[in-house]
């Protein structure tokens, strides 16, 4: 078949639609494209021209370019398969493209994705993806590993699929249409990924299972080269930034700790100069030289994926990690003069009313600057899904965004969404605002009044789902 026009598609969590707002807040329909499907996109450019990635994050789908696609390649996360399906279906019913989905959902549930579109390519796509299109154009049996298609009737899956020899690509971002437009807006960051997997394996991460336990990096100097791009695409937008900032997404930076010191003596001998943040666990804070090079590189903040603020909670899940441990750390990274960030989890099983407050209250006391809370939702592929899928409250995967999705064993799910509202509004209150605007620093100020008013917009989300909770609350199969 004819493959030369090649459009990635990242559906929003819902349609794009632009807001004042947006300009300022982190809100819930504007944040930084996909950076997995623009490397994908970059891969493919190499050989196929006409190639181009819309994002629901920043704009409106052009439909009228869609149309006459070959090959559209769709990437989901949870929170973005609702409205990925709905896409799918649509091109499938409006234009002759083949339609592949792919991205960490569509590979966990490739029973359910396989049902929206004609190929599912499982796992990361930078080899099978090339291979694919390959394929299509000429007209190659495709059964090489990493596919799902349905056949027969049946799902027919060719195999589990290696991760790809070299992840050393560096995201071409024009090639995410109107990504330029709008990097002024401070709701946007520029984002590296500089390594893959996690030697860990706590029971609900879906990420220890897509992207597997052995540690894989690019080289410090692909790294450095991508940050150096990512901030070049950054400064010259239509206006100038006020927040500046790179942020590592990677999910445990310092699991390779060579690699990383590697990395951060690169930073410190280039010309980089733009505060950075990184995601780490919390054992990077008993660990000097790297706190003392994190500063020296322009590091302001580590993003600590702390979860929980109970031992038990930790037994419970098989995270290797431990309460005082935690604190301990936090103290010793904010001694090196770099801020924490912390990413919890609410709705674990031992999770009972006042959990809300037990959390605002770690928060406060050990100086937590910023905070991300999702609630606990399990994932198929990962061991806590295979226990407890009975007690999710739906499919709605649109609403895997923060929002109380299960059964919690010892709270109600409304009770434990209230919880989730107050510990909110404890850490982002008007009294806390305003200790920041009086002794943080102008990146911490601009920070904390900014995601002041992004979970507020989180909450306003929250309390509409209340009355659904309430109700499933009611049901006599649900009481604590
Ligand atoms: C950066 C990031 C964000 C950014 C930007 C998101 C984005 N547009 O990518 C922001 C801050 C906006 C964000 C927000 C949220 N996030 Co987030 N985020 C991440 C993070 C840390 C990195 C993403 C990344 O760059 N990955 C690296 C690239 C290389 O991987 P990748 O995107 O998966 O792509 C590879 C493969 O999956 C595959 N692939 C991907 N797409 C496709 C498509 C096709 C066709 C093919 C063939 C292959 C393919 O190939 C790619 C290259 O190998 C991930 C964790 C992670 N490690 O992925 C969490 C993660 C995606 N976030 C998560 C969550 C839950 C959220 C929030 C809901 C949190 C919250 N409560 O608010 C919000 C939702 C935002 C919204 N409302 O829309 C979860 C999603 C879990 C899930 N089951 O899907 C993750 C996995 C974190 C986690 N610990 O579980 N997030
Ligand atoms: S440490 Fe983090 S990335 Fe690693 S398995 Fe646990 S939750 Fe996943």
């Amino acid at each position: 078949m004819k493959v030369e026009k090649i459009r990635f598609i990242e559906p929003g969590e819902r349609p794009y639609h632009w807001t004042l707002l947006n300009h300022f807040v982190y809100d819930r329909y504007i944040r930084t494209p996909s950076v997995g499907l623009n490397l994908l996109a970059t891969a493919v450019k190499g050989e196929f021209k006409d190639t181009l990635m819309y994002s629901e994050a920043i704009s409106k789908i052009p439909w009228k370019d869609v149309e006459d696609a070959d090959v559209v390649f769709i990437g989901i996360f949870t929170f973005q398969a609702k409205r990925g399906y709905q896409i799918a279906r649509y091109i499938k019913a409006h234009t002759r493209a083949v339609v592949v989905m792919g991205g960490l959902h569509a590979s966990m549930n490739y029973q359910e994705a396989v049902n929206y579109c004609d190929y599912v390519l499982l796992g990361e796509g930078e080899e099978s993806i090339l291979e694919l299109l390959h394929g299509l154009r000429e007209g190659l049996p495709l059964n090489f590993p990493g596919l799902a298609y349905r056949k027969g009737g049946k799902t027919v899956v060719t195999g589990k699929r290696r991760p790809p020899e070299t992840i050393d690509i560096i995201p071409d971002r024009s090639l995410v249409y109107k990504y330029r437009n709008r990097v002024h807006y401070n709701t946007i960051w520029p984002q590296v990924h500089a390594s893959r997997g996690c030697p860990h394996h706590c029971d609900y991460c879906a990420l220890v299972r897509h992207f597997g336990r052995e540690v894989r990096t690019r080289t410090p100097e692909n790294v450095v080269e991508d940050i150096r791009r990512a901030i070049a695409f950054f400064r010259f937008g239509p206006f100038p930034r006020l927040l500046k900032g790179v942020w590592l997404t990677d999910d445990n930076f310092f699991a390779d700790r060579e690699w990383a010191l590697e990395v951060l003596q690169k930073i410190i001998d280039s010309d980089i100069c733009w505060p950075l943040t990184v995601q780490a666990r919390y054992e990077v804070g008993f660990d000097d030289e790297m706190l003392s090079l994190l500063k020296r590189a322009g590091f302001f903040e580590l993003a600590l994926g702390i979860e929980f603020v109970d031992d038990e909670d930790f037994k419970l899940y098989h995270k290797k990690s431990r309460v005082d441990e935690i604190k301990a750390a936090i103290k010793n990274i904010q001694s090196h003069g770099l801020s924490v960030r912390g990413l919890f989890i609410l709705g674990a099983d031992n999770h009972r009313e006042g959990i809300g407050d037990k959390l605002a209250d770690f928060v406060i006391e050990n100086h937590i600057q910023g905070v991300l809370i999702q609630s606990m939702y399990f994932v198929p592929g990962t061991p806590v899904y295979e226990q407890n899928k009975g007690r999710l409250l739906h499919r709605d995967w649109s609403k895997y965004n923060g929002n109380v999705v299960h059964y919690p064993k010892n709270i109600s799910p409304y009770k434990l969404q209230q919880e989730h509202i107050r510990a909110s509004k404890r850490i982002y209150s008007p009294g806390r605002l305003l200790r920041s605007l009086l002794t943080d620093d102008p990146l911490h100020k601009m920070l904390f009044f900014g995601e002041m008013l992004w979970h507020g917009s989180i909450c306003l989300d929250l309390k509409r789902e209340l009355p659904y909770l309430k109700k499933r609350s009611q049901a006599a199969d649900c009481q604590p």
